[in-house]
């Protein structure tokens, strides 16, 4: 399926890259927001990531996001994305370039992915394994990952309107696609009474209108 995801203004930069995602991914939506925020008018296909598909010959190791560039080159790990369309298309900057705030950014957002793959290894032994062959041992390492994650995430956020600096930043997004999936599909990782200042910053960010174009369907 292929989707427009970016292109609704006149404004919108024109880029030959192709995003590919998935609708529930919320790595795949972070590179989604980023570019919607940036209006950067771009190709969506969308991936479906547990049917038999030929998507490794795109990105090997059968991940969204991926991004194939106007060169050919596709790049993996929302990260490295991230990286790549902040520095082609830095209006609005969305990982400052000072480096202080650059590495809080960075640091933000690798704790929130770590908290989410953390999330995803729990989901994923649930999905593969029936309830006699699920790992108990390895859903309570996984379990105990996210609730540090997000106990590390709180109080780093505290009554800062943002994560980082006085603007919306990558760190933001990350944490806020990230905890939307979590609410949606697993709100058991994610009791919002435990987190208050977290989950006021995804509430406020779910208002934007990226991230209202760009929400996971329910499952
Ligand atoms: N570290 C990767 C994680 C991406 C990831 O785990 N994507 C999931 C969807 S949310 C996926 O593609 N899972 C399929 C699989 O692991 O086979 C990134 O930041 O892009």
């Amino acid at each position: 399926m292929r989707a427009p995801d970016g292109a609704n203004a006149e404004s919108d930069r024109v880029a030959n890259m192709k995003l590919y995602a998935s609708l529930a991914s919320s790595f795949a939506r972070k590179i989604r927001v980023m570019l919607l925020e940036k209006s950067v008018a771009h190709e969506v296909q969308m991936v479906n990531l547990w049917e038999p598909n030929d998507y490794k010959t795109t990105n090997p190791v059968g991940k969204v996001p991926a991004l194939k560039l106007d060169d050919g080159r596709v790049l993996v790990s929302s990260s490295l994305i991230a990286d790549y369309v902040d520095a082609r298309y830095p209006d609005p900057r969305l990982i400052p370039a000072d480096f202080e705030m650059r590495l809080e950014v960075r640091r933000w957002e690798a704790l929130a992915d770590g908290t989410m793959e953390a999330v995803s290894a729990s989901l994923y032994e649930m999905r593969f394994h029936d309830e006699q062959k699920r790992s108990q041992a390895w859903l309570d390492r996984q379990r105990g990952k996210v609730d540090a994650g997000f106990a590390a995430l709180e109080p780093m956020l505290g009554r800062n309107e943002w994560c980082v600096g006085g603007a919306m930043s990558l760190a933001d997004i990350t944490v806020a696609c990230h905890i939307g999936f979590i609410a949606l599909r697993a709100p058991q990782f994610f009791p919002q009474e435990m987190y208050p200042a977290l989950t006021q910053l995804w509430k406020k960010m779910e208002e934007r209108g990226s991230m209202k174009r760009t929400a996971p369907p329910p499952a």
